[in-house]
């Protein structure tokens, strides 16, 4: 295989940081050859799952998030969708790529929206060691609310990995909206932490999915027993999670956009973009 050779005096970006300080890499345009991780991955032949949930109105956001995701979404290896949701009649047929599969399963739902977005984490936390661990050897986990307009491929995964927010990836620990009230699980004090993660996407291998979503489902279950629920839900515990359990790769924003925040020549694609929702619709009952 021809490519150019890397020059240690000459990092392919200047301006963003490559590299945590406990070594896990940050993932930008540019950093990468898709090349040689396609060669990687082919040799291990890897299998990626991707679950999703759509519960109530959020099936509507289900066609463009897999008929993206068949455009972009790692191309070329082996993927298998999980639609998770209570609205089975409702999700149409997808014609999907060589390769590529999905299972459609059926949950219940939750009476409070908070309690859909947290509750995920107990889902995929069961069927870890039920089904993921015996089909796919990485989880990628998403919000259903996101269409991908540019290439993610397996430069993405690793060990566990997380995701920098679009809107705090200049902000300092002081403003990043972590849970601020010691009595919650979720709390990180104003001295600590690294990122502010988004909680629309994370992923890495079975067995450390299975933990994070046992750490977050618990923590939510803890504080539900104590009457209070963290800032941003699941969100919050994830990036306590974190804290503590650092991940071995990060993406850079341009993995989770949100135009919300506009366009910095930082961020030079947007390869997974958030939908701009209808609230008042998509959010009454
Ligand atoms: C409904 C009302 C308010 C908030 C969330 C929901 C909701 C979320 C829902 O009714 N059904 C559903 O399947 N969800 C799942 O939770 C979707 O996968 C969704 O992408 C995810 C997170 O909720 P979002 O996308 O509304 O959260 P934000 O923070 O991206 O706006
Ligand atoms: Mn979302």
């Amino acid at each position: 295989m021809l490519y150019t050779k890397p020059e240690i005096t000459k990092p392919p970006r200047t301006v963003v940081l490559m590299l945590t300080s406990w070594l896990a890499p940050i993932v930008w345009n540019g950093t990468y050859n898709s090349d040689i991780l396609n060669a990687q991955f082919h040799q291990r032949k890897v299998r990626i799952g991707l679950t999703v949930f759509a519960i109530k109105k959020y099936v509507i956001f289900l066609k463009n998030f897999i008929e993206s995701a068949e455009k972009f979404f790692i191309i070329g290896h082996k993927v298998h969708y999980y639609i998770f949701t209570d609205r089975t009649q409702d999700i149409s047929k997808f014609s999907l790529g060589d390769g590529r599969s999905m299972d459609i399963i059926e949950v219940k739902s939750y009476q409070r929206w908070q309690d859909i977005t947290m509750r995920r984490m107990e889902i995929i936390w069961n069927y870890s060691l039920q089904r993921f661990i015996n089909e796919v050897d990485y989880l990628v986990c998403a919000d259903v609310d996101l269409i991908f307009s540019d290439h993610v491929g397996v430069e993405i995964l690793s060990d566990v990995f997380g995701v920098i927010h679009p809107g705090f990836f200049g902000a300092s620990r002081k403003e990043f909206t972590h849970e601020r009230r010691p009595q919650s699980e979720g709390y990180i004090p104003f001295d600590e932490g690294d990122f502010y993660y988004t909680g629309c996407y994370f992923g890495g291998r079975v067995q450390e999915i299975y933990k994070l979503a046992n750490f977050c489902n618990n923590a939510m279950l803890a504080d539900k027993a104590n009457n209070i629920e963290a800032l941003w839900h699941d969100e919050s515990y994830l990036n306590k999670y974190f804290l503590h359990y650092k991940p071995t790769k990060l993406l850079s924003p341009e993995y989770a956009w949100n135009y919300y925040y506009g366009s910095p020549t930082l961020v030079q694609r947007k390869r997974l973009v958030h939908v701009e929702k209808d609230f008042k619709t998509i959010r009454s009952k």
